[in-house]
């Protein structure tokens, strides 16, 4: 069979997502930013067309003083900047045997950008919460059906975490204004926790007396083995490194070919619960590693950091390349991937199979 194959493997209904959905092609590694038509994206229904003219933030729920904000008034109010390392929680998804059936990302559903815009805290206080207020309910504009469940894109945050966490209501990314497919005109952004949190296409923010119960807080997003089962919420980044893979691709396999001599291997590290303070290299699959050299390039906490490490490639043969960060509460990135019905939170080591010539 000569381009032909009869594997069953991935459904027409995960390529369709995953041509939607695009991943950052790990040559991006390179930029400390990732330039923004190579950060990954993902859009759970529809891109929404947004009249910024017409667009109002609605700050109401549990509040003594409910708001209603423009692009204007919010453009107007003190602006910070941050860089922010974000991963979606369905990262490595498809790499999980058996396969949870939804976007089939590989390793790389990753991206770094600048956002700027209105600190969160801000207009919470404004607003001035009700004492019995718990959780802040941010809504997307996006509507689909999903889980059988019909909806808007919306998730929560408790409210401590939406005061102190370092969030931004952010209209640029990157020195522009976001683009459609990253949440224009406005979207929350939250260092360190998963992809999910930070809401696209924000258009109310609601304060309430009780938890959340939405759909993708209360069903999706939660590591359980079973349907049955309640399991935890996804929250904050687990520690990950990816590595630039090194030399040049197959085509098709995208295995590498590199000359026998030696090659500065780089990448970066993050975590969304601590700084990173180690990455190893391993050239064995993982049996033995040796320290990489990091670099603080970017100055937000959470943010990625790079590392470099000079290779050796052996006389001839296969490696295969791994890398393995570790944040500064001791948590390492296992070996082995820990299965769960989502697919989330897999921050198994990369392997990157190397042939040298
Ligand atoms: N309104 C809305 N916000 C959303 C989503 C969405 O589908 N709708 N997807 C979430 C998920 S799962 C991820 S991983 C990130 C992706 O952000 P990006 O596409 O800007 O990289 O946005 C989050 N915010
Ligand atoms: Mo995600």
């Amino acid at each position: 069979m000569d381009g032909v194959t009869a594997d069953p493997g991935i459904s027409l209904d995960e390529l369709r997502l995953a041509a939607r959905n695009h991943a950052m092609p790990l040559e991006a590694l390179r930029w400390p930013i990732t330039p923004v038509g190579l950060h990954y994206l993902l859009i759970h229904y529809d891109v929404p067309l947004v009249d910024p003219a017409a667009f109002q933030l609605e700050i109401g729920g549990a509040v003594g003083h409910p708001l209603a904000l423009t692009l204007d008034d919010l453009r107007d109010r003190p602006a910070v900047e941050v860089a922010v390392t974000m991963e979606c929680a369905g990262n490595g998804r498809a790499l999980l045997d058996p396969r949870p059936v939804s976007q089939p990302w590989l390793t790389e559903a990753v991206g770094t950008a600048r956002w700027r815009g209105v600190p969160l805290a801000t207009l919470l206080e404004e607003a001035s919460p009700a004492t019995g207020a718990v959780e802040v309910v941010f809504s997307g504009l996006d509507r689909g059906v999903e889980g059988g469940v019909d909806q808007r894109y919306e998730r929560s945050l408790p409210l401590g975490e939406a005061l102190e966490a370092g969030c931004v209501l952010a209209y640029e990314m990157n020195g522009s204004p976001l683009p459609p497919q990253h949440g224009f005109p406005l979207r929350l952004v939250v260092p360190g926790w998963y992809g999910m949190t930070n809401v696209k296409w924000l258009a109310s923010i609601t304060l309430s007396e009780e938890p959340f119960t939405g759909y993708q807080v209360a069903t999706g997003y939660r590591v359980r083995q079973t349907e049955d089962e309640d399991g935890r919420p996804v929250t904050r980044m687990r520690p990950r490194s990816l590595m630039v893979p090194p030399g040049i691709p197959d085509f098709l396999t995208r295995d590498r070919v590199v000359e026998r001599t030696p090659v500065l291997l780089e990448g970066r590290a993050w975590s969304g619960r601590a700084p990173v303070v180690r990455v190893e290299v391993s050239q064995d699959g993982g049996e033995t590693w040796a320290d990489a050299e990091l670099t603080r390039e970017l100055h937000d906490r959470l943010a990625w950091v790079g590392w470099s490490f000079r290779w050796e490639p052996p006389a001839q043969g296969a490696s295969i390349l791994c890398c393995r960060a570790t944040d500064e509460t001791g948590e390492t990135q296992p070996l082995e991937p820990e299965w769960n019905l989502g697919g989330y939170e897999n921050n198994a080591v990369q392997r990157v199979p190397v042939v040298v010539r």
